[in-house]
């Protein structure tokens, strides 16, 4: 630990109240069950002591005493290993592989698109917002394929593609009526034990009522 940097005894994450990626890891503690302290920051003003803490002084952090880490990747395994029930990976390597590479993905196309609409700057906004449609659509198969995002049970990937689903009215992206297995699939993760308490009080303003 950092001289100067104070010690937290309670598991906390450093988490902005609506980005994508922080919802990623609220989400998975929440599916887990974990209670954790919660420290609000703006991305665009991150705080002292997160500086100190993270040299990207990105968000989402996790600090479990003088244990810090970052990445969403990162903090999702270590939880998944630190908290092992529900279990949130697959049993076996070539499943694990396979997930692990579809959020590698989500993290370089798909999460890109929803700072970029998020950002608000015109005409990034109206690309990012095809963008993201043309991807959700290419992946429509693997919304058909099983009930959760390539498992027959709930995983770190639907904590990283559920925050997506769940921003689509807010970020001003529609999908045809032949997605409707994408709709149905946010419908029952939003369901899931633990999605409500993943949200903040902004996040939930996006579809009130539905989880
Ligand atoms: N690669 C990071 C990306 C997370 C990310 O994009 N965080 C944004 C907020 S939504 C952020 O902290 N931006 C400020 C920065 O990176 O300096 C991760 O996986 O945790």
């Amino acid at each position: 630990m950092v001289a100067g940097v104070r010690m937290r005894n309670t598991l906390t994450l450093f988490s902005a109240l609506d980005c994508v990626v922080c919802h990623r890891i609220r989400m998975v503690l929440a599916a887990k069950g974990v209670t954790y302290d919660l420290v609000p920051v703006d991305p665009l003003d991150p705080p002292e002591e997160l500086r100190q803490i993270n040299p990207y002084h990105s968000v989402p952090t996790l600090v479990e005493r003088d244990l810090v880490l970052y990445s969403a990747s990162v903090v999702s395994e270590y939880l998944d290993e630190r908290y092992p029930h529900p279990p949130l990976m697959p049993v076996d390597p070539l499943s694990r592989a396979r997930l692990r590479l579809a959020t590698l993905r989500l993290e370089h196309d798909w999460v890109p698109q929803v700072q970029a609409i998020q950002a608000g700057n015109r005409p990034q906004v109206d690309a990012a917002r095809k963008r993201l449609r043309e991807l959700l659509m290419d992946a429509l198969p693997a919304f058909k394929a099983s009930k959760f995002f390539l498992n027959t049970e709930m995983s770190l990937a639907d904590c990283a593609v559920a925050p997506i689903i769940w921003r689509l009215p807010k970020l001003g992206v529609s999908l045809p009526k032949d997605a409707k297995a994408i709709e149905d699939y946010g419908a029952r993760l939003f369901r899931s034990s633990g999605f409500a308490r993943s949200l903040t009080s902004e996040e939930r303003g996006y579809r009130e009522g539905m989880a």
